[in-house]
């Protein structure tokens, strides 16, 4: 029988116990403030992801290849989740329903933290990844990941979400950042784990279409939550884009016209899923809790 999405999470959680550092290790306090983030609770959407496009792409032998990709992504995620909340960024007093990694330790170990996350991340994919016969496949896997977090991706992103703090932003200036600076690490894996599962390159091209929409559905819906949510649901501070003056999907449409939108890159993905001859994947049942998701 076919693992639920509850034992792939599973999978991840013990994999990225095996991939982190021990806390008893040399240097214990930046291990343990690696793991305190890592292990506070985070949904995992992004590794499920990637080993429901490895299987979709490669089967179950897709999905082992993916598994170390599907790791790193995580650690990377936490890395900017840490960095996001930092007095500089942010500033944020709660992330998955935890004192945020600075307010646990110090400032200089949770920027040590979050940097060691995202060398680790890179060094796990470069040595575990796709098997020892296939090291093409893993460059590109790398080349992906490194794109996704560079200026192009999360660092863009993030530098255009401080910039417009309080400044008017079109349509188009919100796309570029919710398309940066959360869908671009959802695009890369998604495609990074078709690739190191050997997919081919239509079924690539299929993920990458599905991942698109999704991407920004999620940071959507992550709008919509910022308003309608509260903390004790979503370990983390509710209404901060309001208190900050970001835009957000909710601020330029209005709620009811942010949960249109997200609607809509929901149809766009499962539009791909069909055409692919995926609906029967994980991918769609994944697509699905990330637009009626409550945290
Ligand atoms: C170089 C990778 C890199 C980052 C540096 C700090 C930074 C630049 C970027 C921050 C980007 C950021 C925090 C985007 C928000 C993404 C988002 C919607 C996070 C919430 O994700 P969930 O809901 O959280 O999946 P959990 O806790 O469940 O994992």
């Amino acid at each position: 029988m076919d693992p639920t999405l509850d034992e792939f999470k599973s999978l991840v959680d013990r994999s990225l116990d095996r991939y982190l550092p021990k806390e008893s290790a040399w240097p214990e306090r930046v291990h343990a403030a690696m793991r305190y983030s890592i292990f506070a609770g985070g949904k995992r959407i992004r590794p499920l992801l990637c080993l429901a496009a490895a299987h979709a792409a490669g089967g179950a032998t897709g999905r082992e290849r993916a598994l170390s990709f599907a790791c790193a992504v995580e650690l990377i995620h936490t890395f900017s989740l840490i960095h996001d909340d930092l007095p500089s960024m942010d500033d944020d007093d709660l992330r998955r329903g935890r004192p945020t990694c600075h307010k646990a330790f110090d400032e200089a170990t949770a920027i040590l933290a979050g940097d060691a996350l995202q060398t680790l991340a890179f060094e796990i994919i470069a040595t575990d990844a796709g098997g020892v016969d296939r090291p093409a496949l893993v460059l590109e896997a790398l080349t992906v990941l490194a794109r996704a977090c560079g200026t192009a991706g999360l660092i863009g992103g993030q530098m255009d979400d401080l910039k417009y703090e309080g400044i008017p932003a079109t349509p188009q200036d919100l796309e570029r950042i919710h398309r940066t600076k959360t869908g671009a690490l959802i695009v890369a894996t998604v495609v990074g784990g078709g690739l190191l599962a050997g997919g081919p390159p239509d079924r690539i091209t299929a993920l990458r279409a599905f991942a698109e929409p999704i991407g920004l559905a999620f940071q959507i819906v992550d709008d919509i939550l910022d308003v309608e949510g509260d903390a004790a649901a979503l370990g983390k501070t509710a209404g901060k884009d309001a208190a900050h003056d970001k835009p957000t999907y909710t601020s330029l449409f209005g709620l009811d016209g942010a949960r249109r939108m997200a609607g809509e890159c929901a149809t766009r993905a499962h539009a791909t899923l069909v055409e692919a001859g995926l609906t029967d994947s994980w991918l769609d049942a994944i697509a699905d809790w990330v637009i009626s998701r409550h945290n």
